[in-house]
């Protein structure tokens, strides 16, 4: 059969000029509208399952653990001893699964707008949603502009930024105000990562992060880039910083090397690599 009579799932992303395609092997198999945006469920013909919200792809099967892990991981190993983390946004509840992968960890609260998002991952992608019935896991549907705003001051150890792209629910979390509030709320030596885009075409956003941690408060800062083949350029990164004193390069790496579970990516040698920043990236964030 010609491509052009198969069925096929496109995201056009403009910023870059570009746009990927997935095979399909029906039709779109689930979809809601919520107050907030339209999430699409399909199945592809070599991703396993793939959702789209507003058009974007937000994760695949195949290759969700490549973000998973490096949101998660290189941000926990770079503190000293994490018990107690905030997930912002998320709702697919893949990278909640990977913090609960810590024995450190006593709490996690992921705070999710869209209820609806959490609902379609039980459903399509159950293997990521195993540790909502964790004990230690806390699941809140609520804005997480609100709920970093209300954190009491010096009271985490670890938040995460899974968000959409900077454009509808997501665009506070991009903004200074929302990265101000995160550092308040952030123990000293606590360690923030936010999803920071592609590295090859949203470098000036990068700059934008950066720029509101450093006016935060982060003593060390680093974007590291990962492969993920289903988002804009194959290619991917999450900042991460610590608030005052403290290194990134001074990260567990004994306790990554040996630690007591599984990863399918992540590995301690890979994230010291990654604290190294390529030259074209150094040069554009200068
Ligand atoms: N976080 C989405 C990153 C943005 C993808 N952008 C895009 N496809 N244009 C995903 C949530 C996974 N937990």
């Amino acid at each position: 059969m010609l491509p052009e009579d198969q069925l096929w799932f496109t995201e056009y992303h403009a910023p870059g000029g570009m746009a990927q395609s997935w095979l399909l092997q029906a039709e779109k198999i689930d979809e809601r509208r919520s107050p907030f945006q339209h999430i699409e469920i399909y199945q592809t013909a070599s991703f396993g399952k793939l959702m789209a919200i507003d058009g974007c792809v937000m994760l695949t099967t195949r290759d969700n653990f490549l973000y998973h892990e490096m949101m998660t991981h290189p941000a926990l190993f770079s503190h000293r001893g994490p018990q107690r983390v905030a997930i912002i946004g998320g709702g697919d509840c893949g990278a909640l699964l990977e913090v609960l992968k810590h024995d450190t960890v006593q709490q996690v609260t992921q705070i999710d707008i869209d209820e609806q998002v959490t609902r379609l991952a039980e459903i399509h992608f159950p293997e990521l949603t195993r540790g909502n019935d964790d004990p230690r896991a806390n699941l809140l549907f609520d804005d997480g502009l609100a709920w970093i705003r209300d954190a009491e001051s010096d009271s985490l150890d670890v938040i995460i930024i899974d968000s959409t792209d900077p454009i509808g629910p997501a665009e506070g979390l991009f903004g200074p105000q929302f990265i101000a509030d995160c550092f308040r709320a952030l123990k000293p030596g606590g360690v923030i990562v936010q999803q920071s885009e592609s590295p090859l075409i949203h470098q000036a956003l990068i700059k934008g992060i950066r720029d509101n941690m450093r006016a935060a408060g982060a003593g060390d800062l680093r974007t590291l880039g990962f492969p993920q083949p289903c988002y804009p350029s194959g290619w991917w990164s999450a900042t991460l910083a610590i608030k005052g004193e403290g290194s990134l390069d001074a990260f567990r790496h004994a306790d990554a090397s040996n630690k007591a579970f599984d990863t399918l990516y992540y590995n301690a040698e890979l994230h010291r690599g990654g604290l190294s920043e390529p030259a074209f990236l150094r040069a554009a964030l200068e």
